[in-house]
């Protein structure tokens, strides 16, 4: 630390606060896999403050003891103890209208009671996820931070954690900085705070840290076991339905193993899972998962060796009233939403959403494509920006391995060429690969608007060729989109991962009234009567399913929402595109 304990002010000129609280990270390689384990809930209320000025950090709140206001030693510009509270999770944004544009630095205290367990001697805090930095404190230590706004982090409390109260305190910081992913700029809300699930593990001393699950016809099943330490031993893998009971053999703490079978494959229209149990010594847990295979062959994209068309549609994680807060209901709606336009294919844009939309989705036989936010404008040159980068992938890769209706890992979404994006895309795609090649690694990418082709070098690393276009929109007429597909030859399958057109919920006119619901359900059926008769073309994902709020919009029509939307912002009132993309899909191939 900088400051000179003996001046007691220094603080108030030590500009240089925040360079102790950017290392140890909490990366992928901290992650605990849940399945079913037991976890203790911290949902409720913590004590809450917003802090603007960083004064938390650089007057270390995290110091002060509790004590009631009668006995403070010297005065405080904060009492962790007392004072307002905010639940936990939820975003600081939806809580009074004068947070809502609030980006800065957030304080959050508890009190935990632990119980000391010498069969679980670990204890580990996972944080679902917060945005953007987090840095944690225990009993006035600061153990660490996290980056990234939507992937889950874990933190090992064990070294620190006392019998009795421990007082944990987490700040979350979500400014928008340069360097971060998205960087500055982007076209939806940052919502500030932690907003998915807090819990804390109990655990023994070596424990499962990782499981991965996965089928083709040639290797079979392979099941790769990571434990938490580099030990020599071996794990267990059950499969009771299929009579699979597997020793794992684990060295220097990893292990694989694959075996011959004929599962009933998971598909959209048969969506089954298997109860896998995992053991090793006393550690156990239990996930459902569902055994398919995805491939690419020419411009086709293969389920389990039958081709696939994606009825898509996009989706962002934004409700009126919850901010980014996603409950299972509001998933389930979603869910329901798509399949009655007949959807078989989600897009989950721009950045990783909640777990429990993969676990849902795997249950309801919906394909999903998830991803991370390299949007736009990021640091390509950066390093210390491709590592963030790189790490929210692979912590989204060791989150959602295992969920079957998960197709596509995307690595970025229009982001302008140059040879820094190239160098940072590749590195991103080709980690992703490794870490998963089970799955397909796609980008949204660009297309030359002069000579209307698909054209961008960074689709030579990608599986599938996203695009996104709005062709009848932001670029008039249609006459584009047939040049740029007739103009193309593309050696694999190309998706549209967006299209559409902004309408107001009740706005009436012409079809080619801008913002009329008319023009907006006229451009989608275009898009998907051009866009499908395409062999290369594997699908299509509108953007997008609800109107979400953005900060970029502010006309009479938007009024704070992007309005592409085929639902309004209500996530009930739908528009007349919802049945024009629904008729358009019942008149798609299978
Ligand atoms: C895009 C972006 C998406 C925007 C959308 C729009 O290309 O990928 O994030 O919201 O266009 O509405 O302009």
């Amino acid at each position: 630390m900088t400051d000179t304990p003996k001046d007691p002010f220094h603080h108030l000129h030590n500009e240089g606060y925040l360079a102790a609280y950017n290392a140890p990270r909490f990366e992928a390689n901290t992650l605990v896999v849940m399945g079913d384990r037991p976890s203790t809930s911290l949902a409720g209320d913590w004590r809450f403050t917003l802090d603007l000025f960083d004064e938390g950090l650089r007057q270390k709140w995290f110091t002060l003891e509790q004590a009631p206001p009668g006995e403070w030693t010297h005065p405080r510009d904060y009492d962790p103890y007392a004072g307002p509270t905010l639940r936990v999770p939820s975003n600081w944004s939806m809580q009074k209208p004068e947070w809502l544009h609030f980006e800065g630095g957030g304080w959050y205290t508890r009190i935990i009671e632990h119980v000391p367990d010498p069969q679980q001697p670990v204890t580990v805090l996972r944080i679902g996820a917060a945005n953007y930095q987090s840095r944690v404190f225990l009993n006035g230590q600061f153990l660490g931070t996290h980056l990234g706004g939507s992937t889950p982090f874990c933190v090992d409390f064990s070294p620190l954690i006392q019998a009795g109260p421990n007082r944990l305190q987490i700040q979350v910081d979500n400014r928008r900085e340069l360097e971060r992913v998205p960087m500055r700029h982007f076209d939806w809300f940052n919502h500030g705070g932690i907003y998915r699930e807090v819990d804390l593990l109990r655990l023994p001393a070596v424990h499962i840290r990782s499981t991965q699950v996965d089928w083709s016809p040639a290797q079979g099943l392979r099941v790769r076991i990571h434990l938490s330490e580099p030990v020599d031993t071996q794990a267990h893998c059950h499969i009771e339905a299929l009579g699979i009971h597997l020793v794992v053999p684990i060295q220097g703490g990893e292990g694989e193993v694959s075996v011959a079978c004929t599962p009933r494959l998971w598909c959209p229209e048969d969506p089954h899972l298997y109860s896998v149990q995992f053991e090793c010594g006393h550690d156990r847990l239990q996930d459902r998962i569902g055994l398919r295979h995805i491939a690419v062959e020419g411009t086709q994209i293969l389920l389990n060796g039958k081709a696939l068309f994606l009825r898509g549609i996009c989706v962002h994680e934004d409700d009126l009233h919850l901010g980014k807060v996603s409950t299972e209901a509001d998933v389930r709606r979603r869910f329901e939403d798509a399949r009655a336009m007949g959807c078989n294919f989600l897009r989950l844009s721009h950045y990783p959403h909640h777990e429990h939309v993969a676990r849902i989705a795997d249950e309801v036989g919906m394909l999903l494509w998830e991803e991370i936010p390299v949007y736009w404008a990021i640091d390509f040159g950066n390093p210390s920006t491709l590592a963030d980068a790189r790490n929210q992938l692979h912590e989204l890769i060791l989150r959602d391995h295992n969920r079957a209706s998960v197709i596509f890992w995307g690595v970025g979404n229009e982001n302008e060429d140059s040879d820094a994006r190239l160098a940072f895309m590749r590195t991103l795609a080709q980690s992703a690969k490794a870490w998963d090649p089970s799955r397909l690694i796609s980008a949204a990418c660009l297309i030359n608007r002069e000579h209307f082709r698909i054209e961008d070098r960074l689709t030579q690393y990608l599986d599938v060729i996203g695009i996104n276009e709005y062709f009848g929109w932001y670029e008039p007429g249609f006459d584009g989109l047939q040049r740029l597909l007739d103009n193309s030859s593309p050696d694999r399958p190309v998706l549209i991962t967006e299209t559409g057109a902004d309408a107001k919920a009740g706005q009436h006119g012409r079809d080619d009234e801008l913002f009329t619901e008319e023009c907006q359900a006229r451009i989608l059926s275009e898009q998907v009567r051009i866009s499908a008769a395409k062999a290369f073309i594997c699908g299509i994902a509108p953007w997008l399913l609800y109107d979400f709020r953005s900060e970029r919009r502010h006309t009479l029509f938007n009024g704070g929402f992007n309005r592409k939307g085929v639902i309004a912002e209500d996530k009930r009132t739908r528009k007349l595109g919802f049945q024009a993309l629904a008729d358009s899909y019942r008149r798609c191939r299978p």
